[in-house]
C-alpha cells in the first residue's frame, strides 16, 4: 500500500518539486500551503499520478492547523511521513536595524508552525509506533552569517528540535532526520527580500545554485531507505558554495 505524505510548504520550491517527484513514485499526498490557486492547480496535475488530497492553512495559526490535519479524510489521515518544509527568511538585516514583524514571522513560522504541525501528527504516529519525519533546516542552522541573525536562530531552533524529536521519539521507533540546503533557487530570495526580484536574483549570479528539485531526490532518497536505516543529518550546499559566505561565482 502507497505511503501517506504531508507536505507543508508544497506550494512552492523544494515542497513542490517534492510533491511532484513524490507523485511519480506514487506516494499517496497531502499537500498544504496558504495559495489555494497553486493547490488547486497541484491537485488537478498530481492527480493524473497519485491520490491527492489539499490543505489551505497558515503554519501560525495553531487552530486551523489542528482544525485541518485533524479533518483530514479517513484515506489521507494515517500520515507515514512528514515533510516540515514551510518556511523563509524575512529580511537580511543587522539586528539593530531588524523588523520586528519580520522577527515574528520567522520564529512563529519557521519554528513554532514546524511545531505545531509535528503535534497535530505525532500522537498518531506514537500511536502506531511508526513515522518518519523530516524537518527542511539550512546550512544557516548550522552556522551563523552576517544579518542572518533571527532566521539563524530559528533554524538552528529546527536543528534542536530535530534533535530533540529522535530522542522522544525514539522509543516509538519513528525516524527523524533533518535535511540542511545551502542555497537553492526558489521564491525564497523573492519572499526574503519582500518582491524585490533583481536583489533576489543576485543572490544566485555567477554560480550555479542548487535546484529544488535536486532536495526532492534527497528527500525521496532519504524516505526509501530500509526501516533500519535512518539519515539522521544531511548537509548539501551548491559545489560552488563552501559556507553560507563563501561563494565561488566564477563556477
Ligand atoms: P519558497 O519560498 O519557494 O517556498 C516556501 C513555502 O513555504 C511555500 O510553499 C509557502 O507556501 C510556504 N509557507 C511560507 N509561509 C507559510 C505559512 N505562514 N504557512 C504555511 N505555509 C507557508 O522557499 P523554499 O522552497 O526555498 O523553502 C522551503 C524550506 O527550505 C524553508 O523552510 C526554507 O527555510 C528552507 N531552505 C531554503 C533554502 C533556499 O536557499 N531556498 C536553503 C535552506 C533551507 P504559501 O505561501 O502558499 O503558504
Ligand atoms: C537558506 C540558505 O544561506 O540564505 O536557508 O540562509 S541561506
Amino acid at each position: 500500500m502507497s505511503k501517506t505524505v504531508l507536505i507543508t510548504g508544497a506550494t512552492s520550491g523544494i515542497g513542490r518539486a517534492t510533491a511532484i517527484l513524490f507523485a511519480v513514485q506514487g506516494f499517496k499526498l497531502v499537500l498544504c500551503g496558504r495559495r489555494q490557486e497553486r493547490l488547486d492547480a497541484l491537485q488537478s496535475e498530481l492527480s493524473k499520478q497519485c491520490e491527492v488530497h489539499t490543505l489551505n492553512f497558515d503554519v501560525r495559526d495553531k487552530d486551523a492547523v489542528f482544525k485541518e490535519i485533524g479533518s483530514l479524510p479517513e484515506n489521507f489521515a494515517q500520515i507515514d511521513i512528514l515533510i516540515n518544509n514551510a518556511g523563509n527568511a524575512h529580511g537580511l538585516d543587522p539586528i539593530d536595524k531588524g523588523n520586528v514583524d519580520d522577527w515574528d514571522a520567522m520564529l512563529d513560522i519557521n519554528v513554532k508552525g514546524l511545531l505545531y504541525v509535528s503535534k497535530a501528527i505525532i500522537p498518531n504516529m506514537v500511536e502506531k509506533k511508526s513515522g518518519h519525519i523530516i524537518n527542511i533546516g539550512s546550512t544557516a542552522g548550522k552556522e551563523v552569517y552576517p544579518n542572518g541573525n533571527v532566521y539563524c536562530a530559528s533554524k538552528h531552533a529546527v536543528d534542536a528540535l530535530t534533535k530533540g524529536m529522535r530522542m522522544d521519539l525514539n522509543p516509538y521507533g519513528i525516524k527523524i532526520g533533518g535535511i540542511n540546503p545551502g542555497a537553492v533557487e526558489t521564491e525564497f530570495s523573492n519572499v526574503r527580500f519582500k518582491g524585490d526580484d533583481n536583489k533576489a536574483d543576485s543572490v544566485y549570479d555567477g554560480f550555479e545554485p542548487l535546484k529544488p528539485e535536486d532536495i526532492a531526490e534527497i528527500i525521496h532518497f532519504v524516505v526509501t531507505r530500509p526501516y533500519h536505516v535512518n539519515i539522521a543529518d544531511l548537509i548539501v550546499m551548491p559545489t560552488a558554495q563552501a559556507s553560507a559566505t563563501i561563494l565561488n561565482r566564477s563556477l
